[in-house]
């Protein structure tokens, strides 16, 4: 019997959740996102997210075990908050690529966006906009939403608010702090104007095939 598209992965058993290998060196996006800005947020700030969602499966695995759920509300929300980072950080650092290496965005990406932005123009802004203006700590995420059959720009707070469920997230982009501190103090207009140099739009295009197709791959950490 064939087995279908999502038989082929194993599901991640609660508490193992893993930090991902950037799949470059750490000096590869300078000079938009440094060396150092780069080491402190992948291996500082994305693992905490790591075991921090470890830690609330792990609890939440103690609760049902001992039938016990009087702290479930702050594993949940440790859950959700954990949980949404780290899927992000992990789809954000495939996003990008040198910023010497020239990627042009991918026809069905460029149809899409045109469909039902307009153009890439005003899309551009829209996502930069929605990305700087956050409030505190958040993300510009653009998503397929299955539901709807066409993408939507979106402004995430901290990792899980103000978003749409079942939105598929096809480019997103990190404005906490600590994602450009070190390299552009408080200038987050900046840092996001540069940052789409990064954009691997050929990781892009994949995404978003993979998303209308209704076959996004799971999270493998
Ligand atoms: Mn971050």
């Amino acid at each position: 019997m064939d087995t279908t598209y999502w038989e082929q992965f194993l599901p991640i058993p609660a508490g193992g959740h893993r930090l991902p290998p950037l799949p470059y060196d750490y000096d590869a996006l300078e000079p938009i996102i440094s060396e150092g800005t780069l080491r402190i947020h992948h291996d500082k700030h994305h693992l905490g997210y790591v075991e921090g969602l470890n830690k609330a499966e792990l609890k939440l695995k103690e609760a049902r075990a001992a039938e016990n759920f009087d702290l479930i509300r702050h594993w949940e929300r440790e859950l959700a908050f954990n949980g949404s980072g780290h899927i992000l950080h992990s789809i954000f650092w495939t996003l990008m690529k040198s910023p010497t290496k020239i990627e042009p965005v991918g026809e069905l990406t460029a149809e899409q966006i045109n469909y039902y932005f307009g153009s890439y123009n005003v899309f551009k802004e829209q996502f930069s906009k929605a990305a700087i203006t956050v409030e505190g700590s958040g993300w510009g995420v653009l998503i397929w939403n299955p539901a709807w059959g066409r993408l939507e720009i979106l402004a995430a707070e901290n990792h899980q608010n103000s978003t749409q469920w079942g939105g598929i997230p096809i480019l997103v982009v990190d404005v906490w702090e600590h994602a450009y501190y070190l390299d552009y103090q408080n200038k987050r207009a900046e840092f996001v104007e540069n940052w789409w140099k990064l954009v691997n739009w050929k990781v892009v295009e994949m995404r978003l095939k993979l998303a209308m197709e209704g076959k996004m791959p799971l999270m493998l950490y």
